[in-house]
């Protein structure tokens, strides 16, 4: 093998594991709903990274998720995902505070629904 096919090998090489990297630095998270629990109760994300984070209904009634206050790049400072049963509903933001946060559905009666995100310096 040649000098130079050796520099093609490598250099190919190293296209895939910089195209590898990215692609794992895209992240998304989903939590799902269920009567009445959020599956995982607790996830964390990474501080000043976007972040897809999916709420997925697979209840059997309405349930929504929220994170309020959040210092968020929306500038909503709400984190507000509503899903009907086998519905979706997603947010893409930064996170520009570090914390623990509380998530949970304020439906009537679901007061037991309740998770949190960690978000990570
Ligand atoms: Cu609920």
């Amino acid at each position: 093998m040649s000098y130079r096919n050796l520099t093609i090998y490598f250099l190919v090489g190293m296209v895939f594991m910089i195209v590898g990297c990215s692609n794992e630095m895209e992240t998304s998270i989903e939590v799902e709903g269920r009567d009445f629990e959020y599956i995982p109760e607790e996830i964390t994300i990474p501080k000043g990274e976007e972040i897809t984070l999916t709420f997925n209904n697979r209840g059997n009634v309405f349930h929504n998720l929220i994170i309020e206050p959040i210092d968020i790049s929306n500038g909503e400072n709400e984190i507000r995902l509503e899903a009907n049963p086998n519905q979706e509903d997603s947010i893409t933001f930064i996170a520009n505070k570090a914390g623990k946060y509380e998530m949970f559905c304020d439906e009537e009666g679901h007061e037991e629904m309740v998770g949190t995100l960690i978000v990570e310096e």
